[in-house]
Formats: structure tokens, C-alpha cells, sequence
């Protein structure tokens, strides 16, 4: 059940299936608190996606630039603590993938509705390239997209279900990837959205 996508990164299929209840409880405990909002880009833009954020800090985007941040700028107050729960799932799976020693201490929560889609981006504002990215996906599907090191570079398309996880290390952790806007469809617990997690080392 585990599909290889290059050196570094690889798709574990229906990994978190198991663990569905656990993280939908966690991200309604979360959104209580800290609502999913459409961020400003720094040129303006609202995001299609909308987010929230958990662990000691979270990711934001305004006019001053994309950061990492200990709070949430909509209220001021720090991001919740991170589920001892979501911390277990996210090392166990970067374990199965061969990242032993991964300590996240940032989960980015993004929530597409139909028509939401993530332009192609390098994650790279996180201290510690060194670590993988864990994502997890949760609800409708979505296709991925998974670029080189240059944003022109040709993309490969994945399908993405509710339960697959994908560690992302190595030489695959700058590549540029996105997401193509979401199709219409439903999903028997999370109606029609899909819910996108991302376990960081970024502090
Ligand atoms: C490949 N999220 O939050 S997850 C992001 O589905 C992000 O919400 C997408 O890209 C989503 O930054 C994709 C998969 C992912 C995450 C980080 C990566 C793939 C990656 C970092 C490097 C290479
Ligand atoms: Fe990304």
C-alpha cells in the first residue's frame, strides 16, 4: 500500500483511515477557536483555501510576506497546543516512510471547497529542511501536483483520497507542487470539502 513517487517521497495509501475520528475530532476542536480563514497573499489576493493552524507556530500570509508565527494574527492568540494524538499519527507515519526522527512542531490545516485550488509553491520558509513534510488528506479528492525545482518544470499528477498520507523528504522536499481546483463531489463525513493536514518542522 505504499507507492514510491521519487527519492524522499512516497504515498502511504489509506494510512489514516484508521485514524479518521481522531483527526476530525482534533480539527473541530481546533476550528473552535481558531476558524478556517481565506489568507491575504502579500500581492493581494485572497486564497481560495482557506486555513488554520496547530502546534507551538503557524503559518500566515498578509501584506508584510508569508511567516511562520506563535499566534494567530485574526485574534492574537498562540495557535492550540498540538494534539498528543495528531503529534503520534504524523511521527508513525514519517516512521513507515523512513524519517525516524521526526519531531513536528507545526500542523497547517487547509480546508478547499469545489473549486479551490493551491498554485504551484516551494515550501521553504521552515528552519529545518532537513525534516519531511507528512500531509494527510481528509474528505473529497483532489489531484496533486508535483513539480521539479523550477517553477516551469513539467508536473506529475496524483490522485489524493481521503486517507492517503504522503511523506515528502530528501531532494523531493523543494520541489514546487500545488493543487488543481477541487471537482465537484461528496464525502459521506466531510460533505463536500477536502481537509488537507501538514505536519512541519519549521521552527
Ligand atoms: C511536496 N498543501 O500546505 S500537501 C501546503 O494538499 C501544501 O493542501 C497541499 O502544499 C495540500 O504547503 C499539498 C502535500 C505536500 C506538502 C508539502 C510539500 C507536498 C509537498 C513540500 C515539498 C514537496
Ligand atoms: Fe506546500
Amino acid at each position: 500500500w505504499t507507492e514510491d513517487i521519487c527519492e524522499g517521497a512516497l504515498i502511504l495509501r489509506h494510512f489514516s483511515v484508521l485514524h479518521e475520528i481522531t483527526l476530525l475530532d482534533g480539527i473541530r476542536q481546533i476550528m473552535i477557536k481558531h476558524p478556517f480563514r481565506q489568507l491575504l497573499t502579500p500581492n493581494g489576493h485572497r486564497m481560495s483555501v482557506a486555513m488554520t493552524c496547530c502546534g507551538e507556530v503557524g503559518w500566515v500570509s498578509d501584506s508584510k510576506g508569508y511567516r511562520y508565527s506563535t499566534y494567530d494574527p485574526d485574534n492574537g492568540k498562540p495557535w492550540p497546543y498540538m494534539p498528543d494524538n495528531f503529534f503520534s499519527i504524523a511521527v508513525q507515519a514519517a516512521e513507515e516512510a523512513g524519517f525516524p526522527d521526526f519531531k513536528p512542531d507545526s500542523c497547517l490545516i487547509n480546508q478547499y471547497q469545489v473549486g479551490s485550488r493551491l498554485s504551484l509553491h516551494q515550501d521553504k520558509d521552515e528552519k529545518n529542511l532537513g525534516a519531511p513534510i507528512v500531509s494527510f488528506s481528509l474528505g473529497i479528492p483532489a489531484t496533486f501536483l508535483f513539480g521539479g525545482m523550477q517553477r516551469t518544470d513539467p508536473v506529475q499528477r496524483y490522485h489524493l483520497a481521503h486517507g492517503d498520507v504522503v511523506v515528502w523528504g530528501g531532494p523531493a522536499r523543494l520541489r514546487y507542487h500545488g493543487v488543481a481546483p477541487i471537482k465537484e463531489a461528496a464525502h459521506p463525513l466531510l460533505g463536500t470539502q477536502r481537509i488537507n493536514l501538514t505536519f512541519r518542522q519549521a521552527k
